[in-house]
Order: C-alpha cells, then sequence, then structure tokens
C-alpha cells in the first residue's frame, strides 16, 4: 500500500509536490507520500514519509474513503492531514512544492493515481 497525505493549511489549501523521478512520472504533481512497510500502521507510515520527503511533522485526520491503483500490487489510499511542527520543503523525490487552492487544484498536471483521488478529495472534503 502507498499513503499519502492530503495536507491542508490554515487557508484551506492544498499541498501538491512535483516528483523527480521515477521518469515517467517525474514533473507531475501528487499528494506527498510513499510505501507503508512491512508491520507498519498506515497512519505511522504517512507521518514517516512526511517527515523524510518534506520535513515536517503531520497529523493524519481522515481517511478519503476509497483507493486508487497504482499498479497491479500496489494502491494509493489518502489521508487528510494538518502540519503540526516544521515548513515543507522538498527533501527528496521532489524539486518543488505547492500550495493549492481547491480551485487551482485541478489544473495541476497531477500522477495519474493522483487525478482521481484529488477530485474525489475535493469532492469529499471540507478544509480543516
Ligand atoms: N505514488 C503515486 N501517487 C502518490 C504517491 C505518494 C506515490 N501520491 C506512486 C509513485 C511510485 C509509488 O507510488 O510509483 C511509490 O511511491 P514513492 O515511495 O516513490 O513515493
Ligand atoms: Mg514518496
Amino acid at each position: 500500500m502507498v499513503v499519502a497525505g492530503a495536507v491542508f493549511d490554515e487557508a484551506g489549501r492544498l499541498l501538491a509536490a512535483r516528483r523527480t523521478a521515477p521518469p515517467e512520472l517525474a514533473g507531475r504533481w501528487e499528494l506527498p507520500g510513499g510505501k507503508v512497510e512491512p508491520g507498519e500502521r498506515a497512519e505511522d507510515a504517512l507521518v514517516r514519509e512526511l517527515r523524510e520527503e518534506l520535513g515536517v511533522a503531520v497529523r493524519p485526520l481522515e481517511r478519503l474513503p476509497g483507493e486508487w491503483p497504482l499498479t497491479a500490487d500496489l494502491v494509493l489510499r489518502v489521508w487528510t492531514a494538518v502540519i503540526l511542527d516544521g515548513t515543507p520543503r522538498p527533501l527528496q523525490d521532489h524539486d518543488l512544492l505547492c500550495w493549492v487552492t481547491p480551485a487551482e487544484a485541478p489544473a495541476l498536471g497531477w500522477v495519474p493515481a493522483d487525478r482521481p483521488a484529488v477530485e474525489a478529495l475535493l469532492a469529499a472534503v471540507t478544509p480543516p
């Protein structure tokens, strides 16, 4: 499983991250996150991934219902989250971060799996 964070700021903007790898995804935007390790809880993996990738401490809030296929054996699940500590920076896997309003989000060039997830997110969620 791959977990990703729909991180909202106090203004209700969503954090998008531009990937640098693999080549087929480089330049596309995603909700930041990564693979759950064996024996790891999904929410713990999300906290770990966002600390590693962005240098922030987050609190996962709620899981967005649904999951989106990535590969034959991997699915994407999404949690809303807020930053408890730190300012996000692209420390690994990304070259740019961007806070987007819900109105701006659909115009980004999302990673294919993330586009339907972001659409479901924007339809379902009132930002914290
Ligand atoms: N992936 C897709 N959308 C996302 C994330 C966090 C990850 N929002 C895909 C990209 C990789 C795989 O999942 O093919 C593993 O992600 P990572 O560990 O490279 O972040
Ligand atoms: Mg990642």
